[in-house]
């Protein structure tokens, strides 16, 4: 019997198209031998587009990851924002007697300065942070959060004077001890300071999460409010090895939501089935964790195209495409999300 079997079945939505040349990125491409390359952020900025990816280390032949190596941060250039230079050397590598590895990188443009969102892992809880950077080679660190905390996305425009930014506590005793997590929304006055929280999406309103949620990619801004990617959760503990790792229980999808353009704490669209299910091959089978599909970089053209760029399998970076309308319908047919006292 398939040790797959005891998931239910879930499908991408059709207006999402995946890209011909998907995986975009793999670590072959990546001169400094990363086993895996996958979750990054993708924005625009001066003319082009810019990738910042995770690498990880270990050994894909003998499917192995390698514990005492850590992860860093590589970066590469598209004109078309399908092919990529990679740079020959990593961006960021944070690794200290604290601080184990900083991963998952988002990328935000706002008023002409790259901000970069990431995750840190240190010996004393997982810690979400904000840094800015005008080469790629400096990051300048406005916030790092208390543990644990992370999936930090910033909105690219200040709304009603604050910055803000999407997040994901991870709150074990309030949550009864297992993993139910949830995506909030804080703000700030100068990206240093985060408070005014409230929550904005719970595990239990998502259909096709089991588990936990959080943010996916920045936010972008459309007519109709934020249009945004979460990642969801759903857990079959029958399931065996499904990955290179000895047990790999968990499925990630897509999900998407639009917000109130004034009120990013208010859903009024919600798309209640997964954006992009695990279904491609690079997606399901091969991966380090397969059946993995982690959005983080999001960019709406001139034209309406939206490109949705997510981690595979935690081992190669891919992209699908969709029309912004399309995407938008999805949400307000899906309607708003009504929250008694939410916070
Ligand atoms: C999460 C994070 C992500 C990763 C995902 C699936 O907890 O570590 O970076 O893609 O698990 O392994």
């Amino acid at each position: 019997m398939s040790t797959k079997s005891a998931f239910v079945p879930l499908r991408s939505a059709p207006v999402v198209r995946r890209c011909a040349d998907n995986p975009i990125l793999a670590p072959h491409q990546v001169p400094y031998g990363p086993a895996m390359v996958f979750n990054a952020g993708v924005a625009k900025y001066e003319g082009r587009y810019v990738m910042v990816f995770r690498n990880d280390y270990g050994d894909a032949l003998t499917e192995r990851v390698d514990p005492a190596s850590t992860t860093n941060l590589g970066l590469a250039f598209s004109k078309d924002g399908i092919h990529w230079d990679v740079q020959p050397k990593p961006c960021w590598q944070w690794h200290d007697e604290e601080v184990v590895r900083v991963y998952d990188p988002r990328l935000t443009v706002m008023e002409g300065k790259a901000y970069l969102c990431f995750a840190v892992d240190t010996r004393h809880g997982v810690r979400g942070g904000i840094a800015s950077t005008e080469d790629f080679e400096t990051f300048d660190i406005h916030s790092l959060s208390t543990p644990d905390n992370r999936n930090m996305v910033l909105f690219p425009e200040k709304v009603n004077d604050r910055y803000v930014r999407l997040e994901r506590p991870m709150p074990v005793y309030g949550r009864g001890g297992r993993d139910r997590f949830d995506i909030w929304l804080s703000s700030s006055p100068d990206l240093a300071d985060w408070g005014q929280s409230a929550l904005v999406l719970g595990v239990e309103d998502v259909r096709f999460a089991n588990d936990k949620i959080g943010p996916g990619a920045p936010p972008v801004r459309t007519k109709h409010g934020w249009l945004t990617t979460f990642h969801a959760v759903d857990i079959d503990p029958q399931r065996g090895k499904n990955g290179w790792e000895a047990s790999w229980t968990k499925r990630y999808s897509a999900g998407i939501m639009l917000l109130d353009a004034d009120d990013p704490s208010r859903i009024v669209g919600l798309y209640r089935e997964p954006l992009l299910a695990p279904e491609a091959p690079y997606e399901t089978d091969g991966g380090f964790r397969n059946d993995v599909i982690f959005p983080g970089g999001m960019i709406l053209e001139d034209d309406g195209e939206v490109k949705i760029y997510y981690g595979s399998a935690d081992t190669v970076e891919c992209l699908a495409t969709a029309h912004v309308d399309d995407l938008v319908q999805l949400c307000l047919q899906g309607g708003k999300l009504d929250r008694q006292g939410g916070g």
